[in-house]
């Protein structure tokens, strides 16, 4: 068997993408708000079915746009996941907020909103919950400890593209929710980001602050940074996008097969199903569990590697464990997040993994099986 990673990026037919790019040869126009950046802007707003949206360079420079665009007070704290990647809490760090981590729900590892209110102290000033694994977050809960609070809320749907949550696409919760186009992504511009809101206000700060705060010629009202969406990267997500039904439908029947081997086999948890969620299949998270299984999320991780496999600890270690913070952060606080960190793996799934390819893995897996 070919080495198999964890992810491939999908990617449209090369004489498709030469085609999208042709007409920036001709205009020599290759970043800074283009043609297919207004295009692909157009195209995304449809497709979320958001009122707003703005592109950014990657999810993280989203991310960190969204929270300098609330304009929340310095050092303000913000309850938060460490079940995720570096990029949310580092988003947080990077504005000059400090973050406070809640725990998870064992199930559908998104922030647990049962534990959100004993964490608001009068410094709280907005809530950063994560869409895991393109679960989506109790939205409804959320908004209401927000509310009850007046707290700002952001959400990371770095993993969610394209999800529905009762028949609402999922960018139009909180104030922003912010989106990833990496490569690795269900839906990818190479690299690529997007910040979805309702406040025209939140739009016009969003969109100065990708190119440096700048508003007019001779104005520059904020301190920005260079997080604009080039034409090249906007181009492939325009061709991307036309695929995507296709593509996610492939992913579904991936999903399908792992579960068919992998349903109600103990010591195994798969990713709880959300009825009212439509999923684009953007992760398989396993959960092991070495006294009933007989093997721990290590060894079947080694066991996978051995094989050319390359399954990955999303995620582990949490962020609140990371050496960048030097101790600060203490992962007893999130007990459950701590217990599921150790458990989990994240198996390879991509539109063009082939399904005999998935038989292979579970029939390796299951040989640990004691
Ligand atoms: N919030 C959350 C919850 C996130 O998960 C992320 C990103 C963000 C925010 C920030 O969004 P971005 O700023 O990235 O847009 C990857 C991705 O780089 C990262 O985007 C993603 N989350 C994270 C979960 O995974 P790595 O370090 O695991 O990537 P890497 O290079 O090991 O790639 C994984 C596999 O993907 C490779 O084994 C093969 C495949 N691959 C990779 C690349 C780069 C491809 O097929 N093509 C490629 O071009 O972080």
């Amino acid at each position: 068997m070919d080495k198999i990673l964890v992810t491939r990026s999908s990617i449209p037919p090369l004489e498709e993408y030469v085609e999208e790019i042709k007409p920036l040869w001709e205009s020599h126009w290759l970043t800074n708000m283009g043609e297919k950046h207004k295009a692909l802007q157009a195209e995304l707003k449809k497709y979320l079915e958001v009122p707003e949206i703005e592109l950014f360079t990657n999810g993280h420079m989203a991310l960190e746009m969204a929270l300098q665009a609330l304009e929340l007070p310095e050092g303000g704290e913000v309850i938060t996941t460490p079940f995720t990647f570096a990029s949310t809490t580092h988003a947080i760090v990077r504005n000059g907020l400090e973050p406070v981590f809640c725990d998870i729900d064992p199930e559908t590892f998104t922030m647990d909103p049962g534990k959100i209110e004993a964490l608001i102290t009068p410094k709280t000033c907005a809530i950063l919950p994560v869409h895991v694994y393109g679960n989506i977050c109790d939205v409804d809960a959320i908004g209401a400890i927000a509310k009850r609070h007046g707290l700002r809320v952001v959400y990371d749907a770095a993993h969610a593209f394209g999800e529905t949550y009762k028949g609402v696409g999922v960018g139009n919760f909180g104030d922003i929710s912010c989106f990833s186009f990496h490569a690795t992504k269900v839906f990818n511009t190479i690299e690529g980001g997007a910040a979805t809101y309702r406040d025209p206000e939140l739009g016009k700060r969003l969109y100065e602050l990708k190119n440096f705060g700048i508003r007019g010629p001779e104005s520059v009202v904020s301190v920005g940074a260079n997080a604009k969406m080039n034409e090249f990267c906007a181009a492939m997500g325009l061709c991307n996008l036309r695929h995507l039904e296709v593509e996610i439908k492939k992913r579904q029947a991936v999903v399908e097969r792992y579960r068919e081997h992998l349903e109600g086999i103990p010591g195994i948890q798969l990713n709880a199903v959300q009825a009212e969620v439509q999923y684009n299949y953007a992760y398989f998270p396993v959960l092991f569990d070495e006294r009933e299984f007989g093997a721990n999320r290590d060894q079947v991780m080694e066991r996978l590697a051995e094989n050319g496999i390359g399954a990955r600890k999303y995620f582990y270690p949490l962020t609140n464990a990371f050496g960048c913070f030097q101790g600060k952060y203490d992962m007893s606080d999130t007990p459950i997040a701590a217990e599921l960190a150790d458990k989990v793996l994240t198996l390879p799934l991509y539109a063009d993994l082939l399904l005999e390819t998935v038989d292979s893995i579970c029939d390796i897996i299951m040989e640990l099986k004691r």
